[in-house]
């Protein structure tokens, strides 16, 4: 299995779940403004809509959106407890919560923050739906310090890679103390510690 990811993107959670699960995963770095690989390759040629992650599975098939990547990740391990079983009820909380990450927090708030063709229009509007949805996440984590039941899961490590995101589009996480302290938590997870090293090493690498 190869992973495609872009270093301190949303791919940084499959990242996190492929380690999570000690998952024999090649890494490849890709740069998703020139998309062109790390080793050269046109990335478009791999992963025709040019952004990240995209999981190349052995037998060729393509997966490139967040909640198929990090499912599958998950699934390859079972044992490691990143996802829980179909037709577990909690399986459907995950799924759940996947899609109020990729939908209302990663695209409605910081896509559109970070996006330089945005207007100022969209920036408005997502800056107000930065309370109601963080106030959401608060909600779902109540006293917990997991998304879903009493694990770490693959929607954690997609929530810890988000966060990292605040400072870099003026979100004072401080102003939720229950997230701030949950993303303290997970940072010092070595899995994730591992991750996110490796891929601030390539950034720094990339801007040397
Ligand atoms: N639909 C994808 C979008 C993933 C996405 O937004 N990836 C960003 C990084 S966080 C990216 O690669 N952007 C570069 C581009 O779109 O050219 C998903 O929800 O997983």
């Amino acid at each position: 299995m190869e992973l495609f990811t872009s270093p301190m993107a949303c791919s940084l959670a499959a990242h996190i779940t492929a380690y999570e699960a000690g998952l024999p995963v090649h890494i490849t770095y890709v740069d998703t403004r020139a998309k062109t690989t790390k080793d050269g390759r046109d990335y478009r040629a791999i992963a025709p809509n040019g952004y990240v992650p995209a999981l190349k599975l052995d037998d060729g098939t393509l997966l490139n959106e967040n909640p198929s990547v990090l499912q599958y990740l998950a699934d390859c391990k079972p044992e490691a407890g990143l996802a829980p079983a179909w037709g577990d009820v909690r399986r459907y909380e995950v799924i759940d919560a996947l899609n109020f990450l990729g939908t209302e927090v990663h695209k409605k708030v910081f896509s559109n923050l970070f996006s330089a063709a945005m207007p100022q229009e969209g920036k408005d509007f997502a800056r107000a739906a930065i309370q109601p949805t963080f106030d959401a996440l608060v909600r779902r984590l109540g006293d917990r310090d997991h998304l879903v039941g009493d694990r770490f899961t693959i929607a954690d490590a997609y929530l810890v890679a988000m966060l990292n995101w605040c400072p870099f589009v003026g979100i004072d996480l401080a102003k939720w103390p229950k997230l701030t302290s949950y993303h303290k938590l997970h940072l010092a997870r070595p899995a994730v510690a591992k991750a996110i090293g490796e891929e601030m090493a390539e950034r720094a690498r990339r801007a040397a």
